[in-house]
């Protein structure tokens, strides 16, 4: 994907707006339909046409400014999860509850409806984060959906750091669901105190919470037989891979989601974490790309 952007006035189907409250871009157009939030350039909705939504929210999320918002595909920055030295900074980072800055939009190569949002280190993210960046979120909505997550160090030394496209998908019933493209990978179990396996399964079913952080760089299918339908999650430059349900105890205990919605997300993650965490030397800049499409 190209840097160059267009003001978003200058393309048909691109709609600054608000929604809940906080500031969206909406996009419409022959392809698809889809929304982010500036604030923490939170994509929150697409869905191609003919087919129904692929990404999830919850029906229970809080959209208030600074609170992350449950659902749709969640940006993880500067770190993933706790923060083990600063067990009081914000679970994943700040991005995801930061306004970014939109930079307009153009039709992509693959005539999909590109736009742009960055976010640039301030007084608050250096005081959590003490390094100049230039955080990028390229996301194209058409047939397909492509977001790009681009990391540049703009500071005079090197930085390390964990990121995330934290991705909730729509699956009829988790239950049912498989995903396929893991097997053979080590993975850390959150839900048995991070001790590591190797996943054994052709098809990894839920039958319980799920949460497990694969060190993988493989593409994932999201099998979906309620829908008759399967998501394929490519991606470039990520070597972590997160698969995550609360299952029904676990997500009682988050308002934002509830006992009686978890049957209808299933989050696969493409990230860099742990041992797969960036460093960035000044000037150099990382990308990480997905790209989610449907197969019937
Ligand atoms: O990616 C899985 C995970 O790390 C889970 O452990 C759970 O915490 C989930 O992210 C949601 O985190 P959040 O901070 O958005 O509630």
């Amino acid at each position: 994907m190209a840097d160059s952007t267009i003001a978003f006035s200058s393309l048909p189907g691109v709609e600054l707006t608000t929604e809940h409250g906080l500031p969206a871009v909406r996009v419409a157009t022959a392809q698809a339909t889809g929304l982010v939030y500036l604030q923490g350039a939170h994509v929150a909705a697409w869905q191609p046409t003919g087919q129904s939504p692929v990404i999830w929210m919850s029906p229970n999320a809080v959209y208030a400014p600074g609170k992350a918002l449950r659902g749709g595909v969640p940006i993880c920055f500067p770190w993933f999860g706790g923060n083990a030295e600063h067990p009081k900074y914000p679970a994943h980072g700040f991005a995801r509850t930061r306004d970014f800055t939109y930079r307009g939009a153009r039709i992509d190569e693959a005539g999909r409806c590109e736009l742009e949002l960055a976010l640039a280190n301030d007084v608050q993210t250096e005081a959590l984060f003490p390094f100049a960046f230039v955080l990028r979120l390229r996301v194209a909505f058409g047939a397909t959906l492509q977001l790009e997550l681009e990391v540049e160090n703009r500071s005079g030394q090197s930085f390390g750091f964990e990121e995330a496209l934290h991705s909730y998908f729509a699956v009829s019933d988790v239950k049912q669901a498989g995903v396929r493209g893991l097997q053979g990978a080590r993975y850390a179990d959150k839900v048995r105190n991070m001790a590591v396996f190797t996943e054994e399964a052709d098809e990894l079913r839920i039958t319980g919470e799920t949460d497990r952080v694969y060190e993988s760089t493989a593409a994932c299918r999201i099998g979906d037989p309620g829908a008759r339908r399967t998501i394929s999650v490519e991606k470039y430059g990520s070597a972590s891979t997160v698969v995550w349900n609360p299952w029904t105890e676990r997500a009682a205990q988050m308002s934002d989601l509830g006992a009686d919605t978890w049957q209808g997300m299933l989050c696969v993650e493409s990230a860099n974490v742990g041992s797969s965490k960036i460093t960035l030397a000044p000037g150099e800049a990382h990308i990480l790309r997905v790209t989610v499409s449907l197969t019937p």
